[in-house]
């Protein structure tokens, strides 16, 4: 048995998928021996698939590392301290930037389904080193769909499920990858009620496609045929919900006209599904008090999937099925992760002391669209096997294993090898660190403060910090710490920045609220750096375990400020500090989660 060890059952969550289902654990001599579903958990209920039943395998996988590590010319790697592996990362990446620009180093990852808290911190290096393109898996998939969200909604949604009467499903297989709370139940529910019913587009028979009252066998690729029929019966059939489109929609005379000239029967045969198959569908969707519908990898993997992205919504919105019970909901997010990869719609400007002046909305080699601060993944390699004078010199690399996950493994290890610096932050050797010059080893996510921002319920929307249980291995750090000693030693942060603070911190939330309000007007650097700078002050009067969470703090009190509504709804209204205040203390102290939207108590309210 460790310190840690009890034999009573700890809270905490899985990691397997981005639904985080809450866990009861046992743990024993570093292990996690049993694991249950959490029935005090607010948005899973107890629910869990039996994937989470493996998490020793992530907590003591054979590939844990214990020591920063630096390749050695012949590839081989040697341990090294962080000390060193500190210096030598600012020095090299320091040197990059006076030659080439922040520009020149791309940063990749900092999040992954399981952990987040430690991106939130990686901002402040990526300023540090005035780091100006990023990338992670989200722009592999997710880009296209949040491109046309923003322009359609201008908000994130998800589908309410769990109360729809007819689920659609696009190019999803969500028995097996989830995406919604208590999936499998959710699912079987659907399928036992003669109320409801399942829609699926998938061209093979999925696990979801074989519970499913309709299942459109579309031929590979064509989904914007099998779409753009579906929408065209609806207008064609006058099926449409007028009124409601009157109300809440512009513009939509003309997407009537352009639906009114689509031939059902020949899309019908491009796409491969019965037309008459395609009719009843659209008849069942049309006839149905609410509608919620998902598209996953099947469309966003595929051709034309910024445009089925639209075609989707289309769906759905031309029957009305928008911010209702069992519709598609504009979800409140804790921390909007876009937000934290920069806002994709503003077209910035390169800083003055750039030749160049051009703007970051294209990625530096190819020209690439930038979305939700993103530059697309499988155009990395060329960004930097290149000899073009803009390239990707220095890669920083966090929580994500791209040669594993990206599609080209071969050509991104090359472009790995081929940069002047990378650095990779992850728990394990993996097949990306394994190209890199510095890995850096973290703690687990058993063994410090973490959550995840995927956060996507309406009305009710829970947070989950999840406390550390297990005692961290010796020899590694958690990413707080890593980023704190890297923005310090490229010389950005110090004393001058935290003294006031930590000593206000040591009387109080409130105090330290005050405090870095009026230090952050008077020293730019406290706001521009705040994720580690309120790590080093509020953080250090919190039990050790728990500092990562620190940055926390600075993130309730932005949403509370921008969230007045929805905060009120959760008990977090009033005077914005202490609000703030209380539903960071809240979060600290329920291992199951809380509540910090409530919608519909604030529509009871008005
Ligand atoms: N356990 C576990 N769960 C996970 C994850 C994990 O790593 N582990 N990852 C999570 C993540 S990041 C994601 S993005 C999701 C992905 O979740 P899903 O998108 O559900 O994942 P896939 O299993 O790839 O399902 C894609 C479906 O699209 C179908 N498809 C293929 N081609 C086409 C086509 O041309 N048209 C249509 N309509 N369908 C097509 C496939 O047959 C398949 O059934 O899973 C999440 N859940
Ligand atoms: N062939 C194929 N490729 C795919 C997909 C597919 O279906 N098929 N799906 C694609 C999709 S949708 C996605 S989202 C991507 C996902 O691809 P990535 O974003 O690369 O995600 P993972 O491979 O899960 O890598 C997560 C990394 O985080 C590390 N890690 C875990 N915990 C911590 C921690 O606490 N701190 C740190 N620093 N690191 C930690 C893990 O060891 C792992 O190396 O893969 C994509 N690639
Ligand atoms: S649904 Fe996802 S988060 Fe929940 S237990 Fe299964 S793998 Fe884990
Ligand atoms: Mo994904």
């Amino acid at each position: 048995m460790t310190s840690t060890d009890t034999d009573e059952w700890k809270k905490t969550a899985c990691i397997i998928c981005s639904l985080n289902c809450g866990l009861d654990i046992k743990t024993e001599a570093g292990r996690i021996t049993k694991i249950r579903g959490d029935k005090s958990h607010p948005i899973s209920q107890g629910y869990i698939c039996e994937k989470s039943q493996r998490m020793d395998y992530y907590q003591n996988g054979a590939d844990r590392i214990d020591s920063p590590k630096r390749r050695k010319p012949d590839g081989s790697y040697e341990n090294i301290d962080w000390d060193t592996a500190i210096a030598e990362i600012a020095e090299k990446l320091t040197a990059i930037k006076a030659t080439h620009g922040g520009e020149s180093i791309l940063y990749y990852g900092g999040g992954s389904q399981g952990n987040h808290l430690g991106g939130t911190y990686a901002d402040s290096t990526i300023k540090a080193l005035g780091i100006q393109y990023r990338s992670n898996a989200l722009a592999q998939e997710k880009t296209g769909e949040a491109w046309v969200q923003g322009k359609m909604m201008g908000v994130g949604v998800h589908g309410d499920f769990e109360h729809c009467e007819v689920a659609v499903f696009l190019g999803k297989n969500p028995w097996q990858s989830h995406g919604f709370a208590r999936t499998r139940a959710v699912l079987r529910e659907i399928q036992h009620d003669p109320q409801r019913a399942m829609i699926v587009i998938d061209p093979r028979k999925s696990e979801t496609a074989a519970m499913a009252d309709f299942h459109l066998a579309v031929r590979p690729g064509t989904d914007a045929w099998c779409l753009s029929a579906l929408a065209a019966i609806l207008v064609q059939e006058k099926l449409t919900a007028n009124d409601w489109l009157d109300q809440h929609t512009t513009g939509y005379q003309r997407v009537a006209e352009a639906l009114q000239r689509v031939s059902v029967a020949q899309y019908a045969k491009t796409c491969g599904v019965e037309e008459s198959l395609l009719r009843s569908a659209a008849l069942r969707i049309a006839s149905a008090k609410s509608v919620s519908m998902i598209e996953d990898l099947g469309v966003q993997m595929n051709l034309h999937s910024t445009l089925n992205s639209y075609l989707n919504r289309l769906v759905w919105l031309l029957t009305g099925n928008y911010a209702r019970e069992g519709t598609n909901n504009a979800f409140v997010p804790l921390l909007n992760l876009s937000s934290v990869n920069r806002d994709s719609t503003k077209v910035r400007k390169a800083p003055a002391a750039s030749a160049a002046r051009k703007p970051w909305a294209k990625s530096p080699v190819t020209g690439s669209k930038v979305v939700m601060g993103l530059i697309p993944c499988n155009v990395i390699p060329e960004e930097i096997l290149t000899t073009h004078p803009k390239r990707f010199r220095a890669m920083f690399i966090e929580s994500s294993n791209p040669v594993h996950s990206l599609a080209d493994s071969k050509r991104m290890r090359e472009a790995l090898r081929a940069l002047e610096c990378s650095v990779v932050i992850d728990v394990a050797m993996t097949e990306t660190a394994l190209q890199a010059d510095y890995v850096l080893p973290a703690t687990s996510q058993f063994e410090k403060a973490e959550a995840t921002f995927f956060n996507l319920e309406f009305p009710r929307n829970g947070f989950q910090l999840r406390q550390p249980h297990l005692p961290p291995r010796p020899g590694t750090l958690a990413e707080a710490e890593i980023h704190a000693r890297l923005v310090e030693a490229l010389g950005e942060t110090d004393e001058r920045q935290y003294r006031t603070l930590r000593l206000a911190a040591r009387l109080g939330k409130t105090a330290f609220g005050l405090a870095f309000a009026w230090k952050s007007q008077r020293d730019k650097k406290v706001a521009r750096y705040a994720p580690v700078v309120i790590y080093r002050t509020l953080g250090a009067t919190m039990p050790p375990r728990l500092a990562s969470a620190a940055s926390l703090w600075g993130i309730c009190q932005i949403y509370v400020r921008n969230q007045v509504a929805a905060a009120q709804g959760a008990g977090f209204g009033g005077n914005a500090l202490l609000a703030g205040n209380r539903l960071f203390d809240a979060i600290l102290s329920s291992p199951s989660g809380v509540i910090f939207v409530n919608a519909r108590r604030t529509h009871l309210e008005r």
